[in-house]
């Protein structure tokens, strides 16, 4: 199903990105579609540093800067306190990356996810601390130079869309900035779903972490899907299934190849990474 984009002007141009950056390009696309009735909880990120200090903000909705514990409580408060003074209507959407996602802010996040809580959480997945100097976090893959593991990654990327499908929560989706209109209607559908927290993890190809091209970052994103290395699909009550857009025969090492933070792979190293997405695609293709 196709899915419209409005540009409904709650995010400014002459932000502080880099000029090409996809998680600035997601956040355009989140907020043109959740619309103006919304407030967001920012943790400290490069989205903090996109959606600006206060007094200025290049976000036009009200916006909280969390710490990076606890942005899933604060976004929880808002819409308990919202509630509490009869208002049914505002979203509240957490937007974090995935250092204060899957490691920093996780406690908040799953105990938010158990108690229920009526608020959508998007992580802005660059796979990296990318914002302090592009250290690792466990959502770093295999193999990738960082910062703090400068001869690669000796360990895999945590699975942080199975983790939270074991939540049972009402919605979970994979989205990446490639495919704009999938991860808008996936924006819109966590929108509309209640009953529980809607959680996104939205891989966002970084130019400075990664190695890539100010233009880039579409392509590198659908190459992630194209290769198996970042399906994309839907959960809906830790059980439901479906795949939206799947590998399509791309070799991992097209993947790689475009990024410098794979440059010293070998032969070896290449065939382990690939081994690594087949098996990972293999256990997540029973499911649907
Ligand atoms: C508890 C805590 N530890 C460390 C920091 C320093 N810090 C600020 S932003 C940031 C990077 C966050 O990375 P991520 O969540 O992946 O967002 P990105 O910058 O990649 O968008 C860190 C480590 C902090 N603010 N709070
Ligand atoms: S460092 Fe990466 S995530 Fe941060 S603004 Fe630049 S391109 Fe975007
Ligand atoms: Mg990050």
């Amino acid at each position: 199903m196709s899915y419209q984009i409005e540009e409904q002007k709650v995010f400014n141009s002459g932000h502080s990105a880099c000029p090409g950056c996809s998680e600035a390009l997601a956040i355009r696309f989140i907020l043109n579609t959740l619309g103006p009735d919304t407030i967001a909880v920012v943790p400290p990120s490069c989205i903090a540093i996109i959606s600006g200090p206060q007094p200025l903000s290049s976000m036009r909705i009200p916006v909280y800067q969390s710490t990076l514990e606890s942005s899933a409580a604060s976004a929880a408060g808002i819409k308990r306190a919202l509630t509490a003074q009869g208002n049914d209507h505002t979203t509240v959407v957490a937007i974090a990356g995935d250092g204060g996602t899957y490691d920093i802010g996780f406690q908040s996040l799953s105990s938010a996810a158990e108690r229920g809580e009526d608020i959508i959480y998007i992580c802005l997945d660059n796979e990296g601390y990318m914002n302090t100097g592009s250290q690792k976090s466990s959502a770093t893959p295999s193999l990738a130079y960082t910062t703090s593991t400068p001869a690669g990654k000796g360990t895999p990327k945590k699975n942080m869309a199975e983790i939270m499908a074991a939540h049972d929560i009402p919605y979970l989706a994979t989205a990446t900035t490639g495919y704009p209109e999938d991860l808008a209607r996936k924006v819109a559908k966590a929108q509309r779903l209640t009953g529980g927290l809607r959680f996104i993890v939205a891989l966002v190809p970084c130019l400075d972490g990664w190695g890539i091209p100010d233009s880039a970052g579409p392509k590198v994103s659908r190459l992630a899907v194209e290769s198996g290395v970042f399906p994309l699909y839907e959960v809906e009550n830790g059980v439901n299934y479906t795949l939206n857009f799947g590998p399509k025969d791309v070799p991992v090492a097209d993947y790689t190849a475009l990024q410098k933070r794979y440059r010293h792979l070998t032969a070896k190293d290449q065939e382990f990474l690939q081994k690594e997405v087949d098996g990972n695609w293999a256990r997540l293709a029973k499911k649907f």
